[in-house]
């Protein structure tokens, strides 16, 4: 019932910065158990068949953190690997690169701003560039935390700032990937398309619905 989505690029396309034995453990193994998990904790909870942006507000709510923690680790994981696409793809432009502008004064102050907050965040967790009331941010959440229980947030990118995410190739490296993360593999077409679905225009990433069962009213 509840998918792992399919990475969206072969397991060798963000090599060398992020590589495929990376992401045969990231997706196959920490990703899939995340889901997995989920499954398991939405049936004892009588959620199953919830999509999981539901799972994750209700499970923060009713204050079920191995629910929550779970469904927002398969929902972030998700998103994360829609937020790459492999090197040498274009940069931000149009509507994205003047939001940039006009929040962080270039796409350099914004990669300045993304890594040191990457950088300084202690321990495990996400750095995302969202969009608020008051336009661009950079935030970071620790351990599952997303932006889906967060009112009026959406967010455009994220990187995976756990230490499986970087440590095989980049061992305790955090600044080095997440700078070049922000160079090479960031997937500015995809942040266009939240900011213009955080206006109104198109809809946001959702994960894909649970296959298989009837949806609950
Ligand atoms: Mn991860």
């Amino acid at each position: 019932m509840y998918v792992l989505p399919p990475l969206p690029y072969a397991h060798d396309a963000l090599a060398p910065l992020m590589s495929a034995d990376t992401l045969h453990t990231h997706h196959g193994k920490h990703h899939k158990a995340y889901v997995d998990k989920m499954g398991d904790l939405a049936a004892k909870a009588g959620l199953a068949g919830r999509p999981v942006e539901e799972l994750v507000v209700e499970a923060h709510r009713k204050g079920d953190k191995p629910l929550f923690n779970n469904a927002a680790q398969a929902w972030n994981h998700a998103f994360f690997w829609q937020c790459m696409r492999p090197a040498g793809g274009a940069g931000p432009s149009g509507d994205l690169l003047r939001a940039i502008d006009e929040a962080f004064d270039g796409l350099d102050a914004l990669k300045e701003a993304f890594v040191n907050e990457g950088v300084g965040h202690f321990g495990s967790g996400w750095v995302w560039l969202v969009s608020g009331p008051e336009g661009l941010k950079v935030i970071s959440t620790h351990d599952a935390e997303d932006t889906l229980t967060r009112d009026g947030l959406v967010p455009i990118l994220v990187c995976d700032v756990w230490e499986h995410a970087y440590y095989l190739d980049h061992k305790n490296d955090r600044k080095t990937f997440l700078t070049r993360w922000f160079e090479t593999l960031a997937n500015w077409e995809f942040a266009a398309a939240q900011l213009a679905a955080s206006g109104g225009q198109g809809q946001g990433y959702r994960y894909p619905a649970p296959a298989g069962e009837a949806q609950p009213a």
